[in-house]
């Protein structure tokens, strides 16, 4: 899979060269390049963004800006993902569905966020023709400075689904007994008394099919509990 950043932070996006990603990199299962919007600046003053038409606070990203970015790195089959808070929520099934395709590109806005003429305009039917499909997503209901840590969020959240990403795969079917898509029992390892709280006798049974049983009912009171 080939991954392009856009952000005017590219420093902000080094994290994605280190751990899981970093490892998934240097095996050649993830290509992930992080490009610089401000070298494709326009203008003597090299500026990204203007006043928003209509008035308000804030600036705007230019959209010829991002069109110069975008026209450079789109080919045939592309996924281009604009972070937003105003877009949809972005979830396991989403990251699932990702994690298949070929190339993302991440557009992470600031300030008042991108020229919507960008959505449109690579929304239309000659990029619909060479597969490019365009995006909004959000990570949850809160406002961030920026795109680049959704844009973190989302890239770990879709890599680690890539077969041979993960160094243990069973991590991911141990995920998938769960319709939302993560673990949700408690976890202990040992000692199996620490400061004067034991380990639930069952984990220390051997009796697999018990433990199984506990581990569904503590996630079902976890999930009554938290959501
Ligand atoms: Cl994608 N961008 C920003 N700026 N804030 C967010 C977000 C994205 N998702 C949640 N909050």
């Amino acid at each position: 899979m080939k991954i392009d950043v856009i952000s005017i932070f590219p420093e902000y996006l080094s994290p994605l060269n280190l751990s899981l990603l970093g490892k998934a990199q240097s095996a050649g299962l993830v290509d992930i390049q992080v490009h610089n919007l401000r070298d494709y600046a326009i203008g003597v003053h090299g500026s990204v963004d203007d006043t928003p038409y209509g008035g308000g606070a804030g600036m705007v990203m230019s959209p010829e800006v991002w069109a110069k970015a975008l026209d450079s790195l789109m080919v045939e089959d592309t996924d281009l993902i604009i972070l937003t808070p105003a877009g949809k929520q972005f979830t396991q099934p989403v990251a699932q569905e990702f994690s298949s395709r070929s190339h993302l590109i991440f557009a992470c806005g600031r300030y008042e966020g991108i020229d919507d003429r960008i959505r449109q305009y690579y929304s239309q039917p000659e990029f619909q023709d060479r597969n490019i499909r365009v995006h909004e997503y959000s990570i949850g209901d809160y406002v961030l400075g920026g795109g680049e840590v959704a844009s973190m969020v989302m890239i770990e959240a879709i890599t680690r689904l890539i077969p041979g990403v993960l160094g243990n795969p069973e991590s991911l079917s141990e995920e998938s007994h769960n319709s939302e898509g993560y673990l949700e029992y408690p976890n202990y390892t040992k000692p199996a008394q620490w400061r004067g709280i034991d380990v639930p006798e069952i984990l220390l049974s051997g009796n697999h099919a018990a433990i199984a049983k506990w581990r569904a009912e503590q996630a079902q009171l976890r999930a009554e509990k938290n959501r």
